[in-house]
This record gives structure tokens, sequence and C-alpha cells, in this order.
């Protein structure tokens, strides 16, 4: 096998153009338990925009709003509602990234270039990929600053309660009917990964919404992007009902993984995150489908957490309602038990409960 062209360390941040960053940045601290550790904004000499850094564990937040309405990020968020703009990748070296994936295709959102500041030098440099999201690599060397240059350190008067996020499992794209292959072969030719899983209708359709997913993988298996597209069916699939409200191709969920999503999902249903709700019957032969499994079966239907098994395990994930007025991005909540599936096995009564919400949007 030849060598890879594009080694990934991991996913660097994912950074979000929202409406009212100040008050999101509360939101993601108050309810899902990230702790603020940077901010860039007029204070710190960037003009046009306010930027907060959020952590948990592995997992780095940016949220990001305009202080104008003219501009790249205003009219992002006119167009999307608030949404994910960056999928930061970390990597050793931003500018060979850069000039591999684009002399095989990929257009240029950046050319590399190097940020610094009295703690030390980053290099950036970004490419497109579906709709109007972007990856950035970014090559830290020894940077000794809190986030990038430009950031300063802030916390916040409200001390975090984590809840035992860790890292970011994988983020899906949403792409238009026909365009699911050709964002694989993207992912294949321009950035070297390689297809893990095919989920055809046959394996998703409901009643009304159907659709296509592959699922493309990096070498080390530490970034995964799953590709939906909609597909024919008796109604508007839910892939259709994202691409009318975010007005194009994005990312529709990020999977964040957990040690103990008991924890976890009932820590979050106190704080007021909503979740997608499947009928308790999904719980009566739930123990004949999966086998055997560590958890108690009356704290996942309590939590309405949902499992799947395939050869290597099991999983448990469950799905938060969409995270603002349009129906467009949400989170997953996962806790991996050897499985390196998606949880196929869900798929009918997940889709069934998000039809639910759709019909009661009047978008079915
Ligand atoms: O990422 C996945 O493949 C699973 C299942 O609209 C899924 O989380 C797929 C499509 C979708 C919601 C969840
Ligand atoms: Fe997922």
């Amino acid at each position: 096998m030849s060598p890879d062209f594009l080694p990934l360390k991991g996913t660097d941040y994912v950074e979000l153009y929202v409406g009212n960053a100040k008050q999101s940045a509360l939101y993601y601290q108050y309810a899902f338990g990230y702790e603020l550790i940077a901010y860039a904004g007029p204070e710190t000499g960037v003009k046009d925009r306010a930027s907060y850094v959020l952590k948990q564990d592995k997992i780095r937040l940016v949220l990001t709003s305009p202080l104008h309405p003219e501009g790249e990020i205003a009219e992002h968020i006119r167009k999307h509602g608030d949404g994910v703009k960056v999928l930061a990748l970390w990597v050793d070296d931003a500018e060979q990234s850069w000039i591999e994936t684009t002399n095989r295709g990929a257009e240029s959102a950046l050319e590399p270039k190097v940020l610094s500041d009295e703690f030390g030098e980053v290099k950036v440099a970004s490419i497109k990929t579906y709709g109007e999201t972007i990856h950035t690599f970014v090559e830290r060397k020894d940077y000794k600053g809190i986030f990038l240059p430009g950031y300063q350190p802030r916390s916040s008067t409200y001390t975090a309660q984590p809840i035992g996020l860790k890292y970011i499992d994988h983020c899906v794209g949403n792409v238009e009917l026909g365009e699911m292959n050709r964002w694989v072969e993207f992912y294949e030719t321009v950035m070297g990964f390689q297809l893990l899983i095919t989920f055809d209708d046959e394996d998703i359709s409901t009643e009304y919404s159907a659709l296509m997913s592959k699922v493309v993988s990096n070498g080390n298996g530490y970034v995964k992007f799953p590709i939906n597209e909609p597909a024919e069916g008796k109604k508007k699939s839910q892939i259709e009902e994202y691409l009318d409200f975010y007005r194009g191709p994005g990312v529709q969920h990020m999977a964040i993984a957990t040690d103990d999503i008991i924890e976890t999902v009932t820590e979050l249903r106190k704080r007021g995150v909503e979740f997608l709700v499947v009928p308790t019957s999904y719980y009566d032969d739930l123990l004949d489908r999966v086998g055997k499994i560590d958890e108690d079966l009356q704290p996942l239907k309590d939590l309405n957490i949902l499992v799947d098994r395939d050869d290597e395990g099991y999983l448990l994930q469950i799905f938060t309602k969409p995270v603002q007025d349009r129906p467009t991005l949400f989170f997953e909540i996962i806790q991996r038990k050897g499985a390196k599936s998606f949880g196929k096995g869900n798929f009918k009564a997940l889709f069934e409960a998000i039809e639910r919400e759709q019909g009661l949007r009047g978008n079915l």
C-alpha cells in the first residue's frame, strides 16, 4: 500500500458560525458542560467578529459571530442559520496537506499561512468540501498559546460541569440527491480516505423518508465522515428537509463519544437538552436483538437510549433534537463497547422518530 499522503492526527476543532456567539457559548457551557477557554474579538484586536473557544476533554468548539452585517460570516448565517463552517483537521504539515489535496482536485479556501504570536506559530491552510463547509489543516508544531494566535485565554464566572464528553466520533454531511458518490469520491481521491460502510435504501427506508449513506474514514480511523443523500420515498426525506432549511449541503450531526452514556444523558436531560423519542415497545425485545449488555435495561428505557450490536461489540446512542430553530444541526451521543458501526439496527426506530418531529413541523 502506498503511504498515506494525508496523515491526520485527529479533529483539531469544529467552528460554528452562529447568530449570537455570546449566548451560544453559555448554552454549550451550561447544557453540554464545555469549559470556556479562549476568546478573540475587538478586545483582542479582531475587529469584525467575536469567537468563543469551548473545550471538553479532546473536543474544541469555536463559536463565531460577525459584528457587522457585511461579510462572509453574516452572509453564511443569513443563508444557513447557525451551522458548522469549519471541520479542522490536526496535521503535522499543513502546507503539504494543502498541496497534496489541491493537486488531487480540492479547491483551496485559504492558502497556507503562518499565524504567530508570542507563544509561537501555527500553520493553517483550508480546502472546500460540500456546501460552504471547509476543512482547515492545522499544524501546531510546539505552539504554547491557549488555542490559536490571536486568541486570548478567557474563563467564565460560571464553572462548567463536564458531562463526560470525550472526543468527536464522526461528523455527518448531508448532500443533494445524486451527489453522495461524488463526495465519497472526493474523500477517497482528494483526501485518501477509504469507504467504510454503505447503507442503501433497503437498510434505511421507512414508510416515508428514505436516505442513502456512505461512511468514509481516514487511514488511522480517527476521522470518519458519513455522507447522506435523500432517496425517493413516499414523502419528503429528512435529508431534503435539512437541505431546504440549511439552503444546501452542510453538517447534519456531530457524534460525541462518552464513556458513560447513562450519566451523560441524565445530565443533559436535567439541563434541558431535548432528545428524539422512540416508542417504549423498542425496549420490549431489545435484549433479544442485541444480546447481553453491561447496562441495566431500565435506565436505558427511562432515558430513551438506543442500542445496537455488530460483529465486534455493541454501541449505545441517542440523538438530540435540532439545536436551533431551523431543523438542521443536531448532536449524537455515542458510547462504543467494541462496535465500530453506526447503529444500523436503530435506523428504522430512529428515522420514524425523526419523521414524527418532521410531521409536527409540517414538513413531511
Ligand atoms: O451517523 C450515522 O450514520 C448514524 C445514523 O439522518 C444516522 O448516526 C444516519 C442518518 C441520519 C441520522 C442518523
Ligand atoms: Fe451518527
